[in-house]
């Protein structure tokens, strides 16, 4: 089954938006099969950024996103990476189209709320990154029947 990793960042958390994005993902659909609250460290920031490393914004980057709690997350289901791609909306939340999160919540690109992996393949190692897998919990909803059809 399809996973994605999503990290409310800590300007979710601190505006108090972590029990809003988590209901938006369960609303969908979609199946919650990691969550922990941390401190990011310095290491692990720039390995998840490590793309962006010879970008001018990666410092602000990394010291934005350890500069408060972040709520980590794996959510499972046929589709998922993309359509979160969808629900989170574009990066800047100024372009972000009304009725995503970032379309929803933000004005700054700086402040964008929430990360989404952008792909399967990057979904698998940001998830490898951010979670061992005993962290992770294998469960079938007991809704699934009226979500999926069999
Ligand atoms: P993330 O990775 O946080 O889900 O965002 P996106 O996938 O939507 O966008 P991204 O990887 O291109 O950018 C990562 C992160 O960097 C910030 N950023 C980006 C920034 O501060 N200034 C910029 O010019 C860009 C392009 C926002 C998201």
């Amino acid at each position: 089954m399809e996973r994605t990793f999503i990290a409310i960042k800590p300007d979710g958390v601190q505006r108090g938006l972590v029990g809003e994005i988590i209901r938006r993902f369960e609303a969908k659909g979609f199946t919650l099969v990691g969550l922990k609250m941390m401190q990011v460290s310095r290491e692990l920031a720039e390995k998840h950024y490590d793309v962006h490393r010879e970008r001018p914004f990666f410092p602000s980057l990394v010291a934005f996103i350890t500069s408060g709690p972040v709520v980590a997350m794996v959510w499972e289901g046929d589709g998922v990476v993309a359509a979160a791609r969808k629900m989170i909306g574009a990066t800047n939340p100024l372009s972000a189209e009304p009725g995503t999160i970032r379309g929803d919540f933000g004005i700054s690109i700086g402040r964008n709320l929430i990360h989404g992996s952008d792909a399967i393949e990057t979904a698998q190692r940001e998830i490898a990154l951010w979670f061992t897998p005993e962290e992770l919990v294998a469960w079938r909803p007991a809704v699934q029947p009226w979500l999926v059809e069999s």
